[in-house]
């Protein structure tokens, strides 16, 4: 383990972040019985579930019988589209968000003005750790929407005290000359951009001596040890990684500390569990296995031991910064065929949807994800209806161009679009493989 930290080793809550694991786990058991007793009172989708596990809010007794609890999944969501987690009166809700679902529609989520606080801390400890100071500018190139990625990193930031350049996502050009003009002191983006961002700097876009980066945030999506030592070699930045989902809270459910062996997940306000994706049984500690996490202290939409579908490793032995939680590795796949493309998640249904409302697609398709250089490139294969065949390429062009927008509609992504003729893509007889993904998100 390496025990010499890159950067400064700080806190921004160190009684939480610090807290003796057995003050911890007397915490999380109280507050896990409250949470129970609320849901079961408050969200009717939940008084069902646990009625048919046959628990009742009385029965939590020790930590380990979270394990009596139903899971919730992203289906339990949509099933109650948009909002039948919600677990405070509407009005009380100070801020909602969205990620894709597979479907086409997103999966809402929603903050009480207490979650947006705590949400503002949790983002505040991994920016503080990695180096962030009130008297400091960071770069904001997350998208500001339904996505929790720019709002949640923004208001870390301005929990922290320094000033936030809103970049938002998108317009390279731009970036690059806010970097150069704005002289932020971070960057907070996906890795993929990151690097895309860093190539375009190493390149000479931009004059590379008026930077004043000192480092960068990124997360939401896969990346390996590869792609930060590229990033930190090539611009004398550190690059540190954090993670989070919307169904949880967002950016600011783990995050590196100095020592960087792991991500330290704020068990103080969340229950982290490893499972067998298929037993649902727990995992031994260092295995691989599904992320599951409890919500403790949010009001308006806590969720009881959520799947994720990532994939981790768990590690609890002592981290030399001090931080008493769980660690966990960098997620290295998922159990779903969920994809992420540039940061924004996509299912391969989505794009199904998308080809089944333009008359001359049919619903054979392949799609591949390559990163020729830096950035996701996605492309699909349709075949055309028999009989759909067009006369011309002008014609020919004019279907593929609908394709296109159907698919950038529903998944807010360009995706290059091959037509090809009918019966000529492979067809399956179990369980059909529609994606190639090419990407290297190991090493
Ligand atoms: O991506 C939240 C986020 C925003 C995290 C900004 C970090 C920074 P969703 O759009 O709901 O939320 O996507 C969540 O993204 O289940 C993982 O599969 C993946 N993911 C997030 N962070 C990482 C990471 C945000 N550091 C999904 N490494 C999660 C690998 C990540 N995958």
């Amino acid at each position: 383990m390496n025990t010499k930290p890159l950067i400064e080793n700080a806190f921004w809550q160190k009684e939480e972040e610090c807290m003796p694991r057995a003050e911890l786990r007397a915490l999380q058991l109280q507050k896990l019985r409250s949470l129970v007793a609320r849901v079961y009172a408050s969200v009717p989708a939940y008084t069902e579930a646990l009625d048919r596990a046959g628990v009742k809010p009385d029965d939590i007794k020790t930590l380990d019988d979270i394990r009596r609890l139903p899971f919730t999944t992203k289906a339990d969501l949509r099933n109650h589209y948009p909002l039948g987690y919600l677990a405070i009166p509407r009005r009380e809700v100070a801020r909602f968000h969205g990620s894709s679902g597979s479907t086409g529609k997103p999966t809402f989520v929603a903050y009480s003005k207490s979650d947006m606080n705590h949400w503002a801390d949790l983002c505040a400890r991994f920016l503080y750790s990695g180096g962030l100071r009130a008297s400091m500018t960071a770069q904001v190139s997350f998208g500001y929407g339904l996505f929790t990625g720019g709002f949640g990193l923004h208001q870390g930031i301005e929990r922290v005290g320094a000033a936030v350049l809103p970049a938002s996502s998108g317009n390279t050009a731009r970036q690059l000359v806010l970097l150069q003009d704005m002289r932020p002191d971070y960057l907070i983006c996906t890795p993929s951009y990151a690097l895309h961002l860093a190539d375009g700097i190493q390149s000479g876009a931009i004059d590379r001596s008026t930077l004043n980066l000192k480092g960068m945030f990124l997360g939401s999506e896969p990346w390996t040890e590869n792609m930060r030592r590229r990033m930190e070699e090539g611009l004398g930045v550190y690059v540190e990684n954090n993670y989070g989902l919307s169904e949880i809270q967002g950016p600011g459910v783990s995050g590196e500390c100095a020592y960087r062996n792991g991500m330290h997940i704020a068990e103080d306000h969340f229950i982290v569990e490893c499972v067998n994706p298929e037993t649902l049984e727990p995992v031994a500690e260092g295995e691989e296995g599904e992320l599951v996490f409890t919500t403790l202290n949010k009001e308006a939409f806590p969720l009881l031991r959520y799947r994720t579908r990532d994939i981790s490793t768990l590690h609890a032995e002592p981290c030399p910064c001090g931080r008493t939680s769980v660690r966990m590795s960098r997620v290295t796949g998922r159990t779903d065929d969920m994809l992420i493309i540039r940061g924004v998640n996509v299912y391969p249904s989505q794009i199904e949807t998308a080809l089944l409302s333009v008359p001359e697609a049919s619903p054979h398709y392949m799609i591949e994800v390559a990163r020729p250089s830096t950035m996701d490139e996605v492309t699909v294969h349709v075949e055309l209806k028999p009989g759909s065949m067009a006369d011309s390429i002008s014609e020919l062009n004019a279907i593929r161009d609908r394709v296109v927008a159907k698919i950038a509609g529903i998944t807010g992504l360009h995706m290059r679009v091959f037509l090809e003729q009918p019966n000529t893509l492979e067809r399956f007889e179990g369980k059909s493989k529609r994606v190639k993904d090419l990407r290297n998100l190991r090493d």
